[in-house]
C-alpha cells in the first residue's frame, strides 16, 4: 500500500483527476469498518449472533456509558474510510470537502442548523439499514432449515456453541431436559438474552422470532417497544434510591474501581464533565434537574427529529469560531476530529486549494 500511495503521489503532480479517481477506487476497496468499531466487535463467530454492545448512532451505549463516537457516527455514516489514523491528510481533507458540500444543499457554502439535521436524520437512516441487513445474514445463520422463524431453543444453542460449548451434547441434553453446565458469567448473559428475547417476541408469544423480531432483538433502537425496555435496563443500572428516575448524582456517580494517579483522575474529572453536560443540556429536556423514563427515551430514539436538530446546533456550537450560527468550510476543517475522529493538521493552507 506504502509503495502505490508513493507512486499515486508521483503521478498526483501530473494527473489530479486520474488520482480522484484510483482513490475512489481505494475507499471502495476497504472494508466499511471504523478502527475502533472494530476493536469492539471482538469474537467474530459471537459477534454474528449476540446483540451488540454498541449501537451506531445511539446516544448511549448498553452498559449506559456517553456514546464517545456518536457525532462521527452521524456526521460520517457508514462510510468512515478515509479517516484511519495513517490516512493521508490530504485525501481526509479533500473527503471532508466532500461531505461538506453535500450537507450544504443549498449551496452558500455554509452549514445551517436545519441542513446539519437533516443530515443527521439521513446517516442515522444509512446505520438503520446496515442494521437490517447485518440481522438479515445472522437471521440465515440462527435460522438453518429456513422455516423464518428461529426458536428461543434453538438460538440458545447458537450461543452455547459460540461459547465452545459441542452443538450435539447441547442439543441432546436440552432435549432429554438434563442441566447444561454452563460458567456463571455465560448464565447472566443467558438471562439477560432471554428477557431480551421475550421483549422482541410481538404477541402471541411463542418464543419464536421472525426476522423482524429477530432485527429488533439485535438492534432495540429503531423498535419503540425495545427502546423502552433498553432505557429501562439502562434507569435499573444507574437508579440508586429506587424512584426508576435520573437524578444528576446518579446519572454522573462514576462506575466501581479505585483511582491510581492523577492521570485516572484527569479521565474520572472528564467523565464526570462530560455526562453532566449531556445530563443538564440535553437529556433532561424540561430541565428540572430529573431525568425521566420518558426522557431518556426521547434522547436515546435515533429517529427523534427534536433531538437531531438539537444535535446540529451543539455540533455547529463546538466549532462555530465566528459565531455566525453556521459552519463555514474553514471551521469543519479545523474542528475536523470532532466531526470525523481524525486529526487534519495544516488545514488552512489547503482549504483554498482543495475547496
Ligand atoms: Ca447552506
Ligand atoms: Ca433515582
Ligand atoms: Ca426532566
Ligand atoms: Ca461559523
Amino acid at each position: 500500500m506504502a509503495s502505490r500511495r508513493a507512486s499515486l503521489r508521483g503521478l498526483a503532480s501530473h494527473c489530479l483527476w486520474l488520482l480522484g479517481v484510483i482513490l475512489l477506487m481505494d475507499v471502495s476497496a476497504r472494508p466499511a469498518n471504523h478502527s475502533s468499531a472494530r476493536e469492539r466487535a471482538g469474537n467474530r463467530e459471537e459477534r454474528e449472533i449476540l446483540p451488540p454492545d454498541h449501537l451506531n448512532g445511539v446516544k448511549l451505549e448498553m452498559d449506559g456509558h456517553l456514546n464517545k463516537d456518536f457525532h462521527q457516527e452521524v456526521f460520517l455514516g457508514k462510510d468512515t474510510d478515509g479517516f484511519e489514523e495513517d490516512a493521508e491528510p490530504r485525501r481526509s481533507r479533500r473527503k471532508l470537502m466532500v461531505i461538506f458540500s453535500k450537507v450544504d444543499v443549498n449551496t452558500d457554502r455554509r452549514i445551517s442548523a436545519k441542513e446539519m439535521q437533516h443530515w443527521i436524520m439521513e446517516k442515522t437512516a444509512e446505520h438503520f439499514r446496515e442494521a437490517i441487513e447485518e440481522s438479515r445474514v445472522h437471521f440465515h445463520a440462527v435460522d438453518p432449515d429456513g422455516d423464518g422463524r428461529v426458536s428461543w431453543d434453538e438460538y440458545k444453542v447458537k450461543f452455547l456453541v459460540s461459547k465452545g460449548h459441542n452443538e450435539k451434547e447441547v442439543e441432546e441434553k436440552m432435549k432429554n431436559g438434563e442441566e447444561l453446565k454452563v460458567d456463571e458469567e455465560t448464565q447472566e448473559v443467558l438471562e439477560n438474552l432471554k428477557d431480551r428475547w421475550y421483549q422482541a417476541d410481538n404477541p402471541p408469544s411463542d418464543l419464536l422470532l421472525t426476522e423482524d423480531e429477530f432485527l429488533s432483538f439485535l438492534h432495540p433502537e429503531h423498535s419503540r417497544g425495545m427502546l423502552k425496555f433498553m432505557v429501562k435496563e439502562i434507569v435499573r443500572d444507574l437508579d440508586q434510591d429506587g424512584d426508576k428516575q435520573l437524578s444528576l448524582p446518579e446519572f454522573i456517580s462514576l462506575p466501581a474501581g479505585t483511582v491510581e494517579n492523577q492521570q485516572g483522575q484527569d479521565i474520572d474529572d472528564s467523565w464526570v464533565r462530560d455526562r453532566k453536560k449531556e445530563f443538564e443540556e440535553l437529556i433532561d429536556a424540561n430541565h428540572d434537574g430529573i431525568v425521566t423514563m420518558a426522557e431518556l427515551e426521547d434522547y436515546m430514539d435515533p429517529m427523534n427529529e427534536y433531538n437531531a436538530l438539537n444535535e446540529a446546533k451543539q455540533m455547529i456550537a463546538i466549532a462555530d469560531e465566528n459565531q455566525n450560527h453556521h459552519l463555514e468550510p474553514e471551521e469543519v476543517l479545523k474542528y475536523s476530529e470532532f466531526f470525523t475522529g481524525s486529526k487534519l493538521m495544516d488545514y488552512a493552507r489547503n482549504v483554498h486549494e482543495e475547496f
